[in-house]
């Protein structure tokens, strides 16, 4: 039984039990709407709507998504809740999201658990809320709250939501029970049959220039994005429209959205996430150890963001330094990130405190004798990584994780550079790591299965997205970087501007053009991890002139004031520069590239069928577990656009055979050996399959 109802005394509680989430699969609509039409027959004075499990309903099923809608619908099941003749009280906790939410809505009173949260995330799916949270949430809090609330997708904490008035009351645990004399004391009060559909939106905040301002702020904020301008309008119908024909535009602007490409995306995001988490092969041995203290070595930016990240989390952490001077620095600069934050009134003073707290400084190698987790981000080379584990290996204790953050080094030659090659792991954070939520989990050849199913369970814990890797230059992110970055100088030569690169590119959605984020992450970064490759390792030398040309006159990105543009030193405004122009011309010439005009497609397609070349290679070769990760991982760190679902996604949504057909054009026009398809591309799209099906085959 999904849905149960039952008489306790004089009050009828509905209870939902749908695990893991509770989500308002059909099968749970009907019962819910048969529930409430039971409870209006018997002597029960009001009825408490609560859930069994970990959370209230956490929305809609996101599985029923794209298959014909199935009566009753969410308002049929809504609209039930709130005619009802005696008062419904929801009793939430965990988080009642979306749908779930939604219903919350619908009940007449709300009471919430203190550690609940409530919210409306289905912008983060493509989505709207469907089931009458664009119209009843601005008449319970104002417009402004309903478009934060709405178009941020954020979760609010049950006491900030009491501020706000989406809930009535915070009570402590038992729930039921607290929510049960809750009823009551209604019930005692006299209080009305509150239904928010009556309600009028507060007036004075229905201007037509606030709707202006937040369409601006979200064409922003959420580039390229649909749903969030849809959102805008449902929450303008509910001020100038009938509560009925609101509804009405809410439930039509929610089925465009539901069945467009973003949705889709979004929705295969969403899962992908959740999938990633899972190592396929495992033994049922592997056992996940406990980490209680972390030892980060090197205090720099990254290991001062890595070191936030455990301190986040409620883990002690060792930061390691090799003199004070350079601890000191580390641990201020640390200080100065929670007081920014604090500042932005993100976090109180008091939980910035705590946190820093948990982070100590240390210039000894002994100190990290007793952690559970070591994780090296230092200098990326090969003789300073031996020097680092050679020591970590003489002082940690035994079954202690040792972890490079390196992003390009063999983990294998650094595993062996210990006696303890299975206690080896890659880490990759992605900078900043207090923020960027991936995290690629590389195992090495030796690596134990404890040692990566707790990678991975740590992972989820510090509120990363971990994707599991195998070793290969760049593991997934930074290898199929590579070819991007190629393309985008080569364009260059060829005879596009940065400017027309990087247009093209955010115009496709991509948070940064290729050659913007270069000039943020420094020119001399790449200039210096060439010069210690070979020429055969640095391939066609047009491919790199322009960024070496750069360099050498001084240009290295923002932090010079001059890269591939020019940079205001007060606002860091960024301007096209014509000098870069002749630099581009005067290597064009030097190795004797005729320029060209080249179409904004033909960059597009460069660029996006390096990746996905990329891809597929790193796939067949079995360095990512499935398309998906590869999709989390680009999305995740490297801002591919959401909305499009990940490079892979990109590729099942075009057809495997254009992509091949487009891969193999770009190979017969240039005669380069890298534009050959991957060998699994070539297979599946000759073959006509799909990466879904040969996901399926592979299990
Ligand atoms: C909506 O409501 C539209 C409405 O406006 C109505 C329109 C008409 N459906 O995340 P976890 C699965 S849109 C189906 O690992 P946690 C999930 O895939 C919806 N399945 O747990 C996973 O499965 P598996 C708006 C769902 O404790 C398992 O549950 N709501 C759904 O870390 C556990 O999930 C949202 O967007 C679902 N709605 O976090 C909320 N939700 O074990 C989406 C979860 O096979 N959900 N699953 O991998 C969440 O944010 C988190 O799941 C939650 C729990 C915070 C609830």
């Amino acid at each position: 039984m999904l849905v149960t109802y039952e008489l306790v005394g004089d009050l009828g509680v509905i209870t939902i039990n749908n695990p893991p989430v509770n989500a308002l699969s059909q099968k749970v609509r009907q019962g819910l709407v048969e529930a409430i039409a039971e409870a209006q027959t018997d002597n029960s004075k009001a009825i408490v709507l609560i859930c069994e499990g970990r959370t209230f309903a956490a929305g809609a099923d996101i599985k029923e998504f794209g298959k014909p809608p199935m009566a009753p619908s969410f308002p049929e099941m809504n609209e039930a809740v709130e005619s009802s003749a005696k008062p419904v009280i929801a009793a939430l906790h965990g988080t009642a999201l979306g749908g779930g939410f939604e219903l919350a809505l619908s009940c007449h009173y709300r009471c919430a658990l203190k550690t609940a949260a409530v919210g409306l995330p289905e912008v983060n799916l493509g989505i709207l809320p469907g089931a009458g949270g664009t119209q009843r949430l601005p008449r319970l809090v104002g417009v402004e709250t309903a478009l934060d609330v709405i178009t941020s997708g954020k979760r609010v904490a049950a006491p900030k939501a009491l501020e706000l008035g989406m809930v009535d009351r915070v009570v402590e645990e038992p729930l039921q029970e607290l929510a049960l004399a809750y009823a009551r004391s209604l019930l005692d009060e006299g209080a009305p049959l509150r239904r928010i559909r009556d309600l009028e939106v507060p007036a004075a905040q229905g201007s037509a220039d606030v709707f202006e301002v937040w369409r601006k702020n979200m064409a922003k904020r959420r580039r390229g994005q649909v749903a969030p301008q849809k959102i805008v309008d449902c929450v303008e119908a509910a001020v100038s429209k009938p509560f009925e024909d609101g509804l009405q535009f809410e439930r039509a602007s929610f089925f465009e959205c539901v069945g467009s490409d973003q949705a889709a995306a979004m929705r295969h995001m969403f899962f992908a996430e959740r999938k990633a988490a899972v190592v396929e092969g495992l033994s049922g041995n592997a056992a996940v150890k406990p980490i209680n203290r972390v030892g980060i070595i090197g205090a720099g930016t990254m290991g001062g963001g890595i070191a936030m990240t455990f301190a986040n989390a409620g883990i002690p952490v060792t930061l390691l330094e090799l003199n004070q001077e350079a601890l000191d620095r580390g641990l201020a600069l640390i200080a100065k990130n929670y007081s920014i934050t604090v500042s932005k009134g993100k976090m109180s003073q008091e939980a910035a405190d705590k946190r820093q707290a948990l982070i100590t400084g240390s210039t000894s190698y002994d100190s990290l004798a007793d952690v559970d987790l070591v994780i090296e981000a230092v200098f990326e080379s090969m003789d300073v990584k031996r020097q680092v584990f050679g020591e970590l290996d003489r002082v940690c204790k035994p079954g202690a994780i040792l972890a490079s953050n390196t992003s390009y080094l063999d983990v294998n030659e650094i595993a062996a550079c210990t006696s303890r090659p299975q206690d080896v792991v890659g880490l990759h954070f992605f900078s900043p790591a207090n923020v960027m939520r991936l995290l690629e989990v590389v195992r090495a050849d030796a690596t134990s299965e404890d040692v990566i199913a707790t990678s991975m369970a740590l992972g989820k814990k510090i509120a990363k997205v971990p994707v599991l890797a195998r070793v290969c230059y760049g593991f997934i992110g930074n290898r199929m970087l590579r070819p991007y970055a190629r393309e985008a100088q080569l364009s260059m030569i060829e005879g596009a501007s940065p400017e027309q690169i990087d247009g093209v590119l955010t115009r496709f959605g991509m948070a940064m053009g290729p050659l913007a984020v270069g000039d943020l992450a420094g020119l001399d970064i790449g200039y210096k991890a060439r010069q210690a490759l070979t020429p055969e390792q640095k391939g066609d030398p047009r491919s790199y002139c322009i960024a070496d040309a750069l360099v050498e006159m001084g240009r290295l990105g923002q932090k010079s004031g001059a890269g591939y543009y020019r940079y205001d030193p007060e606002t860091r405004a960024r301007s096209s520069d014509p000098e870069v122009l002749e630099v581009i011309e005067a290597q064009a010439k030097a190795h004797g590239v005729q320029r060209r005009t080249m179409s904004d497609q033909e960059i597009l397609d460069r660029h996006l069928m390096a990746l996905i070349n990329e891809g597929f290679h790193i796939l067949g070769e079995g360095i990512a577990q499935r398309p998906s990760d590869i999709d989390v991982v680009y999305v995740n760190g490297y801002g591919f656009p959401v909305f499009r679902g990940g490079p892979m996604f990109t590729a099942s949504q075009m057809g495997l055979r254009e992509v091949y057909d487009c891969i193999c054009a770009l190979r017969d026009k240039t005669g380069a050996d890298y534009w050959q398809p991957a060998p699994l591309l070539e297979q599946l799209a000759l073959e006509g399959k799909t990466l879904d099906s040969w996901s399926a085959d592979k299990r």
